[in-house]
């Protein structure tokens, strides 16, 4: 860790925490963050050359796994051909193109660069759809660092959110109702109350930002039917889910349709993309057919579309899916086995090629639960794990991913790895 800290030491003087996202700077584990020299399949390698395997991934969007040799190649025939026209591009047909045959739901598509950027629009488009101001999410999702979702819930659940960051206006935090995860009574009391209000609800239909946390059965078909009835769209935030619980997301694997969809991270290959979409006529509002204005000077960017498209198309050429999930499912066992057989108190919980360990007994369904799980415990074991060559998100609160790069091998080494590690901790 010589170097990382070193390297840290010196960001520290010019960029804000050393990072350039929060939580990079390991704030919620301790310790130096490592600084990355390069990554290869499933191996991260420090500025030490220290090699890990990588459960990070970069937050998610690397499901094939670092420097992929097609990703990676598209990209530089892209980048060689020039980085950016800000002028339309084939490449982006394309890729629009495979997202809507992807996501059947998103009949029209705009391209942003970021997840962030993605979730703002949409919400700017539902609210224009709708003529109404108020939107609902739910406590313990992330969507991105729009002001108006940097909301924390209010004193009841069915007061208006508070600002959960400086900066925020209390005027924004007050178009947010923020509403317990798997509660269906809530919703539908603030739909109830606020109905007339509201103009879009918007959800992670599987969380990833609390750590992996799965809807409830009639949760999601619950939400549909609600927004429906009371004539507000429903959002599905798939930044994580996209491209991740298969090709679908998860409104191919529950079924459900939203109005309108927000993508990032896999379908960008790891360069830095987001994507919106929904309705014809909801998204044909969007400027320069419509009066919601929404721009960026790197929206569609070449180099970064040519990646997204290279895998996308390798992941619907390869179907990883099943084998994802065997490999995923494996590892959950076999970290639920090791924390059991020392005795700790956790609970792994998965779907897809995503996890989280939970350091609780309990079953995380919401808010609430995650948070008792022991965040100091979860930061230990994190050490001990990076001490073995193993690294995960450097939060308890976040969603561990596997890449089709990932081996059986990785597996049981990270299985032995916990073993030891759990006794450490
Ligand atoms: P970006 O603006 O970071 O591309 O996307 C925002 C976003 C939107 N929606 C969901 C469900 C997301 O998870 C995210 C971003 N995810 C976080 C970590 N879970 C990115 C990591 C970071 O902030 O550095």
């Amino acid at each position: 860790m010589k170097k990382s800290k070193a390297l840290f030491a010196r960001a520290q003087r010019v960029l804000v925490g050393g990072v350039n996202s929060p939580v990079r700077a390991f704030r919620a584990v301790g310790g130096t963050p490592v600084f990355v020299g390069s990554g290869r399949g499933s191996r991260l390698v420090d500025a030490d050359g220290k090699s890990y395997i990588d459960y990070c991934l970069s937050w998610g969007p690397l499901i094939l796994g670092h420097a992929h040799p097609g990703v990676t190649r598209a990209a530089s025939r892209a980048a060689a051909r020039g980085a950016s026209f800000g002028a339309p591009t084939e490449g982006e047909i394309l890729l629009a193109e495979e997202i809507r045959r992807a996501y059947p739901s998103m009949e029209r598509v705009r391209l942003t660069s970021s997840g962030t950027e993605a979730v703002m629009s949409a919400l700017r488009a539902a609210r224009a759809w709708t003529k109404r101001d108020w939107v609902v999410k739910f406590q313990g999702c992330y969507h991105g660092h729009a002001d108006s979702l940097l909301v924390a819930a209010g004193s009841g659940a069915l007061t208006l959110g508070r600002p959960d960051s400086a900066g925020v206006p209390a005027a924004w935090a007050k178009t947010t109702l923020v509403l317990p995860y798997n509660d269906v009574a809530a919703v539908e009391a603030a739909f109830k109350r606020h109905g007339s209000k509201i103009a879009a609800l918007i959800v992670e239909p599987v969380v990833g930002n609390m750590g992996t946390v799965l809807p409830e059965p009639g949760f999601l078909e619950a939400l549909r039917r609600i927004t429906k009835r009371h004539r507000a769209l429903l959002v599905f935030d798939e930044v994580i889910t996209g491209f991740r619980l298969g090709l679908g997301g998860a409104q191919a694997k529950y079924r459900i349709t939203p109005d309108l969809t927000s993508l990032g991270k896999i379908v960008g290959g790891g360069f830095p993309i987001g994507a919106y979409g929904g309705r014809r006529e909801i998204m044909e509002q969007i400027a320069p057919l419509g009066p919601v204005y929404q721009a960026g000077t790197l929206s569609g960017n070449p180099v970064a579309v040519a990646a997204g498209l290279e895998c996308v198309r390798t992941l619907r050429r390869t179907a990883p899916y099943g084998k994802l999930e065997a490999l995923t499912r494996r590892l959950a066992r076999g970290l639920q086995e090791a924390a059991d057989a020392a005795g700790v108190p956790a609970r792994v919980q998965t779907t897809g090629s995503m996890f989280t360990l939970f350091f609780t007994p309990h079953l995380v369904r919401d808010y609430p639960t995650a948070k008792t799980a022991d965040t100091k415990r979860y930061a230990r074991f994190f050490h001990a794990m990076l001490a073995e060559g193993v690294y995960l998100p450097p939060a308890q609160f976040e969603a561990a991913f596997l890449s089709a790069a990932h081996t059986p091998a990785d597996v049981e080494r990270t299985i032995a790895a916990a073993r030891r590690a759990f006794k450490r901790c």
